[in-house]
């Protein structure tokens, strides 16, 4: 280091090097911090993928045994979920509210600190017991009980580093909330809001509302397995079904978490390059708001064939194919704004439109689920793994993606290389459908989830899911290499990295603050 670096250092009372990043109280930073972090989990929880993919190669037991088959599966989702989709989200939270609604930063730069370092801490506790005696949790995700009391010496650790992963998102979508009631500039005002600052002020309420819940039912778990309590457990007069109402309570929301952003950024990149205003702003957010609110209505659709009285899973039925119809507006507003519209296809507009398309196969085939007689034949088949990938893979991974692409110009202020992007679009675009397309076929044949062996006749269609799984995974490799070139250097950005380059300042916000880089709800 230089005497002068050292020297300014000192003056400014900025510390540098790895005390920058651990002491940081800026919002870009931190955003960089869980973008980073998100990036990290991505390729761990995506290795998991390759050896449950590897594995459903071929009938029979070959890579791995089943125990740590279901560790992997347990862990992927775990990670992914937790690691991946929602710190990426929240990433973007800190590098775009306080940039699209005019504040200088968050509203609680401490706290945001707190919240994203809890996260590395977390995610080390629950990897770690992959080492520890008995392994890693291996019931699944969703920690059903009296499965997930099984685990051995992981579990404290376990749910442990799930209230640490609440706490960090609590934290964060508080942060959201209050920046967003505070710090709006002059003449912002609600539905003035950019999309994706609408969406995750939504999503934020969701993460109040539910995390406290998981909360609720782990320590429940907790004190079942350790302190001898009944909540879960029949034979002391609970109930194991009950653990499922509550977790879903917390679940059905969640996916709406893992996919509210991912609507709002769309929402901010397609007008863009249909070079066109958003079609039915107001009518966006009423359906964001209309779709929260259900989410919390719909948890039972989840247990459909455990058992619950006919008037149970109708309601849950027709409550869950009511979230169908705001869905429905959304995806007509995006291609609404299409049409006609002069639209060119940049790397981020690719996924933006990939997303609208294959997000809505995982739009329907949640339709087909939620439909009770016929999901007494999809439950716990690779059907419902095939639905919820379309989801949180072409769904939200595509939007982060999208996202990225269209704002790392921003964050970095290098054009990534446009060639490398639209390559790595293709590859993962294909790749992924012959991913996750024949699991449908699996599915609806018959073929259980979460198990490491299958018969002869789902071979084919696991050997093409497996091939598509590798060609995705390694074209991710791609997406890193193109992201850490753009951080390095490259081509200079422009100052309005789209419009500039499409002479379209008129789809600026009114008013526009002026280091806004949205598009705007409305044109005046
Ligand atoms: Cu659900």
């Amino acid at each position: 280091m230089s005497t002068a670096t050292t020297h300014d250092a000192h003056h400014e009372h900025q510390p540098s090097g790895i005390m920058r990043w651990l002491t940081t109280t800026n919002h870009k930073d931190i955003g960089t911090l869980y973008l980073l972090f998100s990036l990290l989990m991505f390729f761990i929880g995506g290795a998991m993928a390759m050896i449950i993919r590897a594995e459903l190669f071929q009938p029979g037991l070959q890579m791995v045994n089943p125990d740590f088959f279901n560790q992997m599966t347990t862990m992927h989702a775990l990670v992914m979920i937790f690691g991946a989709v929602m710190p990426a989200f929240v990433g973007l939270a800190n590098w775009l509210v306080p940039m699209m609604i005019g504040a200088p930063d968050m509203a609680l730069p401490r706290m945001n600190n707190w919240s994203f370092w809890i996260l590395p801490f977390a995610f080390l506790m629950l990897l770690a017991t992959l080492f520890m005696p008995g392994g890693a949790p291996a019931g699944g995700w969703t920690l059903y009980p009296p499965l997930s009391l099984q685990t051995g010496m992981a579990f404290p650790f376990l749910i442990f580093a799930i209230h640490m992963m609440g706490m960090s998102s609590i934290m964060g979508a508080i942060n959201v909330v209050v920046t967003i009631f505070n710090m709006r500039a002059p003449g912002m005002t609600f539905m003035k809001m950019p999309l994706f600052v609408w969406t995750w002020l939504i999503t934020a309420y969701l993460l109040i509302a539910t995390m406290p819940v998981l909360a609720g039912s782990v320590t429940m778990l907790l004190t079942d397995k350790f302190f001898n309590t009944s909540f879960f457990n029949a034979a002391g007069g609970g109930d194991p079904v009950m653990f499922q109402h509550i977790f879903w309570f917390f679940g059905h929301p969640e996916v709406y978490i893992l996919i509210l952003p991912a609507f709002g950024i769309v929402s901010q990149i397609i007008p863009t390059f249909a070079r066109k205003p958003l079609f039915g702003y107001s009518s966006m957010v009423y359906a964001t708001a209309s779709i929260a609110f259900l989410s919390f209505i719909v948890w039972g659709h989840h247990m459909f064939t455990v058992g619950m009285p006919i008037k149970g899973e109708l309601f849950y039925m027709y409550a869950t194919m009511l979230i169908a119809v705001p869905t429905g507006v959304k995806v007509f507003n995006w291609v609404s704004t299409m049409w006609k519209g002069s639209m060119t296809f940049e790397t981020p507009m690719l996924f933006a439109v990939a997303f609208v398309f294959l997000f809505t196969i995982g739009g329907f085939s949640g339709l087909m689920l939620a439909i009770t007689p016929v999901d007494f034949q999809y439950q716990e088949t690779y059907f419902v793994v095939a639905h919820f990938h379309y989801v949180l893979v072409t769904g939200a991974i595509f939007a982060i993606m999208a996202a990225v692409y269209y704002w790392i110009p921003k964050w970095t202020g290098n054009m990534y290389d446009e060639k490398l992007g639209k390559l790595h679009f293709w590859i993962s675009c294909i790749s992924v459908n012959v991913l996750f397309f024949p699991q449908h076929f699996l599915g609806l044949a018959g073929m259980p989830r979460r198990i490491p062996d299958y018969a002869v006749q789902f071979t084919e269609f696991n050997m093409i899911s497996s091939i598509g799984g590798f060609v995705f995974g390694l074209s991710q490799l791609m997406f890193a290499y193109i992201v850490f070139k753009t951080i390095r250097g490259g081509a200079k950005a422009t100052d309005q990295v789209w419009e500039g380059a499409h002479g379209l300042e008129w789809t600026l916000p009114s008013p526009p603050p002026y280091h806004s880089f949205t598009t705007a709800p409305e044109v005046k």
